[in-house]
């Protein structure tokens, strides 16, 4: 029974939906991955949706682009809580995914991360799922103090070798 659900649009999304992935991986989330298009398979998306809940899911994230209705199709068959990833586009920059992901309706939230924002989607993920569970909010800690150190340690590099030592 997987924890997470990822789903994405189109194969094309998959060097985004990648990171958000790999940062459940490290977490040791378990999840499931689909590929469903909400227009080009509605009666599959609806489906999947649907039985979401019945699978064990606690979460979704979404991966879309263009207009981008399948995370917000998402929350509004899915109770829990749907984080939505809006991809950019060759036309109009991602903001069209963006816009059509952010935009919902009162009563139907997704928390829409950045455009490309992958990575940003799975760590949103392993918070909420850390709220109930404490070896993954020690996991979290453990992480975010990583993340600070590695900025201090860049921060300490510069005020020894200097700048040049970044070009
Ligand atoms: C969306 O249309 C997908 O999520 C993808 O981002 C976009 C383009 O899909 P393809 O034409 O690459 O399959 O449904």
């Amino acid at each position: 029974m997987a924890t997470v659900s990822v789903v994405m649009g189109s194969d094309s999304d998959m060097p985004v939906m990648a990171k958000a992935m790999e940062i459940l991986e490290k977490f040791g989330v378990d999840y499931e991955v689909r590929i469903i298009s909400a227009h080009r398979q509605p009666d599959i998306f609806f489906d999947y949706a649907k039985t979401a809940k019945d699978r064990g899911v606690k979460l979704i994230i979404a991966g879309a682009g263009k207009a981008a209705h399948l995370p917000g199709m998402c929350a509004a068959l899915f109770e829990g809580p749907v984080i939505g990833i809006p991809m950019k586009t060759s036309d109009l920059g991602g903001v069209d995914s963006l816009y059509s992901i952010v935009q919902m309706p009162t009563g139907i939230p997704v928390a829409t991360v950045a455009i490309n924002g992958g990575a940003n989607a799975g760590i949103l993920a392993i918070k909420m799922l850390a709220m109930t569970d404490d070896s993954l909010a020690g996991s979290l800690h453990n992480f975010l103090e990583e993340q600070k150190d590695s900025v201090a340690a860049k921060d300490a590099k510069l005020n020894t070798e200097g700048y040049k030592a970044f070009l």
